[in-house]
Parts: C-alpha cells; structure tokens; sequence
C-alpha cells in the first residue's frame, strides 16, 4: 500500500549515494555527467547549513558540519546560490538532493565565536543569534539525569534524548518554537527543490518530537510527503528501539552492514542478511547500506579499503531484495578526524575525473566502480519484484535471478559457469562490462556466465523492460 513517507520523489528510481563532503558545484556536474544517464535517484549531501569552523592539527576536520550555529545556507560545500543550482541542475537529469538534516543539538560545549555563515555563537551560553535559539530553546541540566551532563547511559531514554551528545548542546524539540524554526529550515530546502532529509542522530530526538516537526514540513512542490530517514542505531542492546521510528519514515539498518560483512566471504549466508532473529527492521522500513561515513571510521564494517570483499558486498546489496539502497562515496583518508581533500586555505578540492573515470585529487569515488556504479540501473529495473530465485553458491560463484526481471552473479574468483538464470530466452547486455559482453540465455533459461574482466567478477543482465 501506499505510504506517503516511503517515497523517494525521484520518479522511481532506487538508489541513492551519499557525496561525503563534496561541493555543491561537484554535485551537480556529477548528476549531469554520470548520477543521471547511470540511473541514480538521489545524492544525500553533507549537512547544508552554517557550522563551526573548527582548526585543528592543521586540518578541519569532517565532523565541523555536524556543530550547527543556524540554518544559513553556507557551508564549506558551497553557498545557497551554489546549492540551488546544484538541485536543478540534477533534477533535470532526474537525480534529487536528500538533506542531511541535523536537529538534534547545535556547537559543543566550550565553542563560540563565527560560523561558516559569519554569524556569531556562544555554546556555553547556548546562543545561536543566527537561529535564532537561546537558552530556552535547549534542554536544561534537570531535563537530563546523567552526572556529567552527557549522554552516558544507553538504557534510560530520558539520558539519550535530553543530554548532550559527545558535549554538543542538546535542542528541546518539545516546544512550537523550535519545531517551527526546524520546520522553517526543512520547508525552505523543499522550496529549493529538495526531495527529502537524512535525519542526524533521531535516536536522541524524542519520536514525538520528530513527528511534531515533520508535521509542519509541507508537501514537495509536485506533491507528495518528503523522504524521511531516520539514522537510529539499534543492536537490540539499548533502551530504543528503532521500530519507535516507523511512523515517521524509513529507519537506517545498521545490523545490515555486520551481516553483508559476515557474507562476502561466506556466499550462502548472504541468503540470510535480513535475519528477523536479530530483529532487523522488515524491508519496506530498513534504510540499507554497506558503510556510512562514521562506521567507515569505526570499524567492524567492509569499506574501500577491503578492495573486491567491499565490490561484492555493495553489489549484492544493490542486486538483493532488502530495504532501501544507499551506496557510499568517500575521500582517502588516513586518520579518522581527517577533513576533506582541501587546499592550503582549507578550502574544499575539486573532484576531478581521469580518463578511466576514476576520480583524482583524494576522492575515491567507490560509486564509479563498475560493480557498484553500473548496478543502480539493475536495482531499478528489478524493484518491481521481491522474488530471489536459483540461488546457487556452487565453486565460489553466487547467482540468482530477480523473477524475470534480472540475473546477478558474482565470484570470489574469476569464473565460467553455467547456471539458471530466470530469464526469458535472448541476448543480454552485461551491465557490469556497459555491454562489452552479451549473455545468451538458452530456452531453458539457462546461460554460459562469465565476466566480461575476470578481476572484476561480476555479471548482471536484465530484461529489456528495465534498460
Ligand atoms: C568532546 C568530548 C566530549 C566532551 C566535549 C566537550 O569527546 O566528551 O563533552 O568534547 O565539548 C566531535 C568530537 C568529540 C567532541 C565533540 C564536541 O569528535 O570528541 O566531544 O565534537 O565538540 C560527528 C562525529 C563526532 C563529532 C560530532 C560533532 O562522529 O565525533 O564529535 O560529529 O562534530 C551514536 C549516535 C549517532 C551518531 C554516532 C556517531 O547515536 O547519532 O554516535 N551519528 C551521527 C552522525 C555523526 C555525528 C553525529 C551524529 C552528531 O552520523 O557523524 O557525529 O551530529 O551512535
Ligand atoms: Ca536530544
């Protein structure tokens, strides 16, 4: 049925990549030169909004953009005109922006001075002219039961919601006031064109809270609700349970990435990622993702850095059947403070494109990898089914068919097998190779599989519909 908080706006396309730290200016010639004709939905941008400027180690490091000082839109990606431009430009190929939206506190304890937008702050004395917010607009040292003031005990909600987060002064959503002034923000960014919002630590926002200010964010120009993701850690270890969260939209699966790590190595196990033993959310409220841009610092998740195990677990995850698809795009970094490829006034580096579309200047760009960037469309052109059929895992080699809607195989190893791929009798165009090879699938359905690059690994047809 339909649930008007499950739409992505993006005219059903599946797949959204989050541009960690990008320009707006990048994003934009991004959706025109590859997102759009590859099938993308949506870029997820890093937080839009005025933030601390934090120097440290003589580097600023990422994690700036999550101190706001108000809901300017100048950031270190790029000013509002910037930003604008950005979102028409990649609606018109048919890519939307989702926000990440940070809502739940402003700077951390002992920051003051100017913000990325110029305006003047004092955490401590929580004022945030630029808002404006002052100390009323935060919850007080009674609202929060923990001694240090900080958010310490992961089994009392009260702790969680109404006590700072690492020292970052912690907003009460209780009151008009402020729910308005975060509405205010969200409905000037669906103004702009925006179809949705990534929203920051909503484990630590009161679900009535959240609910209160999405009730007064407006419907897309073109109608509809906007997109809602909720990032809520749930290891089934805490007091909250991300399932608080259903009502307000899709809820991000952290479990999902433990288990897609446990499976690339182990290829029948990727049968089992949506695992309800561990109370995984079901799939039309699981927000699903192989790392994000904290995990990927934690550890205990594949990132680029695990090479061919990260390629397959992405590109199962795109060509599998479970929750929505958010795939990661990062910059090298060595330290986990590490800010984004800068120049010598911190300014943001350009993303450049070499000539095997590879990105330069620090950028990975793991969504232009064959096996992740080409299976965007695969993921659209299967959506309309939840079949997995003829799974075999047989040599190291895992294939499966989406009804017949599309076939995916991947190996640990370069491979040539035959196997039943689902598939109406003809000739298809390997996605992964961009159609250097055809498969030829036989009467039976069944088909000579190999990639088309036996260091890349991985073939995906689907039917003509679809491409
Ligand atoms: C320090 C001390 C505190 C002290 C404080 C005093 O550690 O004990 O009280 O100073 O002022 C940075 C620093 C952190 C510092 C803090 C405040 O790393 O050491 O506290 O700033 O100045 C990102 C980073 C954080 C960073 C924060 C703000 O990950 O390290 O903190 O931005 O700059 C849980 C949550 C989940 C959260 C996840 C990381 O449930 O919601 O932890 N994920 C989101 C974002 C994440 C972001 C935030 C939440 C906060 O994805 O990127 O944190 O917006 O699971
Ligand atoms: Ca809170």
């Amino acid at each position: 049925q339909y649930d008007p908080y499950h739409d992505p706006h993006c005219g059903g396309r599946q797949v959204i990549v989050h541009l960690f730290e990008w320009k707006w200016s990048d994003i934009a010639a991004e959706c025109e030169r590859y997102l759009g004709p590859k099938g993308f939905c949506g870029v997820q941008v890093s937080p839009p909004n005025e933030h601390c400027v934090i120097t440290q180690n003589n580097d600023r490091p990422w994690w700036e953009r999550y101190q706001p000082v108000s809901y300017i839109l100048t950031s270190r990606s790029g000013d509002e005109g910037q930003f604008k431009d950005m979102v028409d430009r990649c609606k018109k190929v048919g890519v939307r922006i989702y926000v990440d939206a940070v809502l739940n506190h402003m700077a951390g304890l002992g920051r003051s001075g100017t913000g990325s937008a110029g305006s003047g702050f004092n955490a401590d004395q929580r004022s945030f002219p630029g808002v404006p917010f002052g100390p009323n607009d935060f919850h007080s040292r009674s609202d929060c039961p923990s001694a240090s003031g900080n958010v310490d005990n992961y089994q009392d909600p009260k702790n969680v919601r109404n006590c700072n987060l690492v020292g970052l002064v912690d907003i009460n959503g209780g009151t008009d006031y402020v729910r308005g002034k975060q509405a205010d923000y969200l409905n000037h960014l669906i103004d702009l064109g925006v179809a949705g919002f990534r929203c920051d630590a909503s484990k630590h926002i009161w679900p009535g809270d959240m609910g209160g200010i999405q009730s007064k964010v407006k419907d897309l120009p073109e109608g509809g609700r906007p997109f809602f993701y909720h990032e809520v850690s749930d290891f089934n270890n805490e007091a909250i349970h991300d399932s608080e969260y259903f009502g307000e939209g899709y809820v991000t699966e952290f479990r999902y990435s433990v288990k897609v790590k446990n499976g690339v190595d182990n290829l029948d196990q990727l049968h089992y990622v949506y695992d309800q033993g561990w109370n995984m959310s079901p799939p039309n409220q699981a927000f699903v993702y192989v790392d994000n841009h904290d995990t990927q610092r934690n550890g205990g998740v594949l990132t680029y850095k695990d090479g061919a195990r990260y390629k397959r677990a992405v590109a199962f995850t795109l060509a599998y059947n479970y929750g929505f698809t958010r795939v990661m795009s990062s910059f090298y970094f060595d330290s986990n403070d590490q800010g984004p490829p800068h120049n010598g006034d911190f300014s943001t580096k350009d993303v450049t494109i070499n000539d095997d579309g590879s990105c330069g200047n620090g950028w990975v760009c793991e969504h232009r990898w064959s096996p992740i960037g080409n299976m965007a469309k695969f993921r659209n052109a299967v959506q309309a089914t939840d079949e997995v059929d003829n799974w075999n895992t047989a040599n190291g080699v895992l294939s499966f068919n989406r009804g017949n809607l599309g076939f995916f195989a991947m190996g640990l190893n370069g491979f040539n097998e035959r196997r039943q791929t689902g598939m109406p009798a003809g000739q298809y165009c390997d996605l992964i190779s961009e159609c250097k090879i055809k498969v030829n699938v036989d009467g039976d359905g069944s088909a000579q599989i190999s990639p088309a690059d036996q260091n890349e690994p991985f073939v995906a047809i689907i039917s003509e519909r679809g491409y």
